[in-house]
């Protein structure tokens, strides 16, 4: 592989870390954990302190995730309250909103008030520590609020972005038993409304829901019905609760949040993250992988609906006093340039986004960047799906002039934080390879049979050892969070993305080997947009396949199998495409669906989605061995019928 390679940036010396330093770090963590480990939480303040580090096996036999287990802190108070003495008067959230010139700028005081009062409002609706919070909001500084108001009494939130549907918000309300809401009557994205409030009424009306307080944000004006009893506006609340509110010693290993992501079966699952030790990893990641300096403005694009708004627009960036920049809208509204205005009218530093945001605009020419100075911009960042060397190098030269390391973070969901990435100070750079695992992480890369290959080499992603911000278990089903992870490789952690391994150590990720597919950087089960189909009364049958998709990443194809006696055509394919849309979220949109009058199956009744994959990539040439299937014909039917996705 001949990769260009970038080399450190001359800024390296006054960098958080150089090689020498990461080396060393980097042997430390592996070698002692319990000792490199002890002196990082320093990071943090301590309510008890710790005496126990790491205690903990991927072994069946023991299996366990504890770190520093019997230390007690409070995540709010480490995110706003130790700041007070020396930045009180500091912006902690700048906010931009959908709307050019709507903004709003919050300091750590004010930060701290509004968390309070909102601490003390839910106490007043009877939430404890423990008790789980449904948070449905838009990307405003609320959101923050919310986190930090729960994470301040003990109470663990439960975020679902603003893009899911009433369907996906029940089945989340229901599943960790939340009894209250927090949203907003509504959400603005570019210059159109989100309907949050009229989702959530839709979202209560299904079987299963028992939520008695729903807490609604004034945000976009819209007009709301509010239950009696039940519905109350956010203003009023907060405006009667006190300015004070003591933050609750929480033990290391309370959970501080649930977060749902997709898995290649059943439902999403409810990923749980502990208080001590994934404060610990986002901000001790903030720090060296982005280089944060003190003073500088911190954009993380991320909603805080994923694990990146958690992580880095929150969490990590507040955990060290920065100035976290949240945008409640879209890349292309008005226009092309609008990352870049904000980029020049907060002097941002750090820029942080998925490359399919990227590719979007990298396509509509640099011209929209070239007209913004950029000259505030230092380290760039990329998450959520393999970065292709070509937006990598837009990136860098026009985006970045050249000037600033672009930093490839590979992480999930379940590890909290990031895992692989380039220390900007420490690590060259090869488009399109996270480069080396941060101290901490020990990844590996085995065979199909779990047989761990050395040197250059390719195959399954698995990481050997706890880390501590690792997620601790999936929400009321410990069970499957030890079968999802642990038990297709045992004694390891299995990350489900495959992964190259190039002569200098560099990790490549090729992409999910299970079937999970990444749409714009958002991760969907291939079996939760199946199950949606399904649930149409004329469907039968329906499999689901990523394809190469230019902007997107990866696309949605799905195969349907209409029920006897019905009748294909275009009016019912537009009307499934908007089942999913309604079912699951415009996220799962499908970008091209077939009618397939039969699937492709073994004869034990398996679909072959080999083959499926094949014919949505339109590599209909190499479709291999199917002598194997209970009938062949299909395929050539499947073939001939090929969407052209749109
Ligand atoms: C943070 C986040 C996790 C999956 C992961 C992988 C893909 C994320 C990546 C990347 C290549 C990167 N992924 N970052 N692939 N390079 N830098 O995205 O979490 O939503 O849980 O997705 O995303 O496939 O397994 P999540």
């Amino acid at each position: 592989m001949s990769a260009h390679v970038h080399p450190v940036p001359e800024w390296a010396d006054s960098a958080s870390m150089d090689a020498e330093r990461y080396a060393q770090a980097y042997e430390a963590a592996k070698t002692d954990p319990d000792g490199y480990w002890r002196e990082q939480a320093g990071r943090l303040d301590w309510i008890t302190p710790f005496t126990s580090v790491k205690d903990t096996s991927f072994d069946e036999a023991d299996f366990r995730i504890n770190w520093f287990a019997d230390g007690q802190l409070n995540v709010a108070a480490n995110c706003i309250d130790r700041h007070l003495e020396t930045r009180a008067d500091q912006v902690a959230i700048l906010w931009e909103g959908d709307a050019p010139g709507t903004d709003r700028r919050i300091t750590y005081r004010e930060l701290h008030e509004q968390v309070c009062r909102l601490a003390n409002a839910l106490k007043g609706l009877g939430v404890a520590k423990g008790d789980r919070v449904t948070i449905y909001l838009p990307m405003i500084p609320e959101a923050a609020f919310a986190m930090l108001a729960c994470a301040r009494i003990g109470a663990i939130h439960s975020i679902v972005f603003g893009g899911f549907s009433p369907e996906s918000l029940a089945n989340r309300i229901v599943d960790c038993d939340s009894r209250i809401v927090i949203t907003a009557d509504g959400g603005c994205r570019g210059g159109k409304a989100v309907p949050l409030k009229a989702n959530v009424d839709a979202a209560l009306d299904h079987d299963g829901v028992t939520v008695d307080h729903v807490v609604v944000v004034r945000h976009s004006g819209v007009d709301v019905t509010m239950k009696d009893g039940r519905d109350q506006w956010y203003g009023d609340l907060v405006d009667a609760a006190a300015t004070d509110c003591a933050p609750v010693a929480v033990g290391a290993e309370d959970p501080l949040f649930i977060l749902y992501t997709s898995g290649s079966t059943g439902k999403p699952k409810g990923v749980l993250h502990s208080s001590g030790g994934y404060l610990l990893w986002a901000s001790y990641t903030h720090q060296h992988v982005f280089d944060y300096r003190d003073g500088e403005i911190f954009w993380c694009a991320a909603d805080v609906g994923w694990v990146t708004g958690h992580s880095y627009v929150v969490y990590g960036a507040l955990a060290n006093g920065a100035t976290t920049l949240m945008y409640e809208g879209v890349p292309n509204y008005p226009d092309f340039s609008r990352f870049w205005q904000i980029v020049d009218k907060y002097q941002v530093a750090t820029f942080y986004a998925a490359p399919t945001a990227l590719r979007a605009l990298m396509r509509e020419g640099d011209e929209w960047v070239k007209k913004t100075d950029r000259s505030s911009l230092r380290v760039l960042g990329s998450v959520g799906e393999p970065i292709n060397p070509e937006a990598w190098e837009w990136y860098h030269k026009v985006v970045g002039e050249g000037r600033c390391p672009i930093v490839d973070t590979w992480w999930q969901t379940e590890t909290g934080g990031h895992m692989i990435a380039p220390i900007p100070g420490a690590v060259a750079l090869k488009p399109g390879s996270a480069t080396l695992p941060l101290p901490g992480v020990l990844p590996q890369i085995v065979d199909a049979e779990g047989k761990v290959l050395d040197g250059a080499v390719e195959g399954n992603l698995v990481i050997a050892d706890s880390w501590p911000g690792q997620m601790r278990t999936v929400w009321g089903d410990h069970d499957r969070f030890f079968q999802t992870y642990f038990t297709t490789y045992p004694g390891k952690y299995f990350t489900g993305d495959g992964c190259r391994r190039d002569e200098d150590g560099y990790y490549w990720i090729t992409g999910r080997v299970d079937d999970v597919i990444n749409v714009s950087g958002h991760r969907m089960g291939t079996a939760e947009v199946e199950s949606a189909l399904v649930a149409h009364a004329k469907v039968a049958e329906a499999a689901v396949v990523g394809m190469p998709h230019d902007v997107k990443g990866q696309g949605i194809y799905a195969f349907v199998t209409l029920n006897a006696g019905v009748e294909e055509d275009e009016a019912l394919r537009a009307e499934l495409v908007q089942w999913v849309r309604r079912e699951i979220g415009p996220i799962a949109t499908p970008d091209a669906l077939q009618f397939a009058p039969g699937l492709p199956k073994t004869r034990s009744g398996k679909i072959m989605r080999r083959i499926l994959r094949k014919i949505a990539e339109n590599q209909v040439d190499a479709l291999g061995d199917t002598s194997t299937l209970a009938d062949p014909a299909v395929v050539d039917h499947l073939v001939a019928n090929r969407i052209e996705p749109g």
